[in-house]
């Protein structure tokens, strides 16, 4: 039988449901999600297997305006994982008017010839009756200006799970053939340590505002097992990580009254950490304060971004 892979870049603005795409076509959460803009800050392969192929589909940070080193490095990488892939999946919500945003990142997108070019109208499970074909219409004079047309326009919603399958169809069936890239049972290509420093970070971001979000960090600084007393007994791990914010003020939001956030913060990403481990966990959380690390070259290396 003939196999199949392919790498698919997922780009689009921030906020436009990439990530939520990423964990619908896996079929389980690899990455973080949130209503915040800039949620995703690395290239995460996410790894789709089945008998007949295997497709490697990529969740990019969303691409803005940048104001900081870190947004402009955000950026590149989204460039860089557009390079040299199979199938490049543009994300524009249902919801929202297509804006010069969208034909920035269509301009670049024009420029991978062999890519086949995928527009996904995500979150229709949000749109009115008229939205949506109006926005299909949008969807290909974006491309039209842009000076390609669409191989493919799939409205869908990853939240309600619907199209998305038809997706998974279309990103196969434009597969080349080939071998596989990764192991069969292998769902992301992040590392452990990254995916639970995300958690964390997803955990803390959930309800604080404005700029908050965006100056939160997070940094695991020890895991280590718990030796089993019995050998049937479930894994025990601890694990001590930093919250790292930009100033005094950051740090008091998210310590809250009397601590209560903090733990709150803890409390939830514990449940998020024991899932992914399959085994109890204690995290001991500390913040910490990194003054303007979003700008700043040598916090940026701290923290594991590359910066051309
Ligand atoms: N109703 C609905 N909400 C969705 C859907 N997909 C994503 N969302 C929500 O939209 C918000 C943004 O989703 P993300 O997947 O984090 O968006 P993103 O494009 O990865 O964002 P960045 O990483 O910041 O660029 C979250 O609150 C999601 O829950 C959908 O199909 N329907
Ligand atoms: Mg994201």
């Amino acid at each position: 039988m003939s196999h199949k892979a392919a790498f698919v870049a997922i780009v689009g603005r921030p906020n436009t449901g990439k990530s939520t795409l990423v964990n619908a076509l896996v079929g389980e959460k690899i990455v973080i999600t949130s209503h915040h803009p800039n949620t995703t800050r690395n290239a995460i392969r996410g790894i789709v297997t089945r008998d007949d192929f295997q497709l490697v589909v990529v969740d990019t940070p969303g691409v803005h305006k940048p104001k900081t080193l870190l947004g402009g490095a955000l950026n590149s990488m989204v460039s860089e994982s557009m390079d040299s892939v199979d199938a490049i999946v543009l994300c524009i919500p249902a919801v929202e008017a297509i804006g010069a945003g969208d034909f920035f990142i269509a301009q670049e997108i024009a420029t991978h010839k062999t890519a086949k070019k995928i527009c996904a109208i995500t979150m229709i499970d949000m749109a009115k009756k008229p939205q949506l074909p109006e926005q299909l219409i949008a969807a290909s004079k974006l491309a039209e200006q842009a000076g390609f047309s669409w191989d493919d326009i799939v409205p869908l919603s990853a939240k309600t799970d619907d199209q998305v399958q038809l997706l998974l169809d279309l990103l196969a069936k434009y597969a080349p053939e080939s071998p596989a890239f990764y192991p069969a049972d292998m769902t992301s290509d992040q590392e452990l340590e990254n995916q639970l420093a995300d958690l964390i970070r997803e955990a803390a971001i959930a309800d604080v505002f404005e700029e908050v979000p965006h100056s939160i960090a997070v940094i695991i600084d020890e895991i280590s097992e718990r030796e089993k007393r019995t050998p049937d007994e479930r894994p025990f791990f601890d694990i001590h990580a930093s919250i790292v914010v930009e100033r005094d003020s950051q740090k008091a939001i998210i310590i809250g009254a009397k601590g209560e956030r903090l733990k709150q913060v803890g409390t939830n990403a514990r449940q998020e950490i024991e899932k992914k481990l399959k085994g109890r966990v204690f995290l001991g959380l500390h913040v910490k304060v990194m003054p303007n690390w979003q700008s700043d070259t040598k916090a940026l290396s701290k923290l594991g971004f590359n910066q051309q």
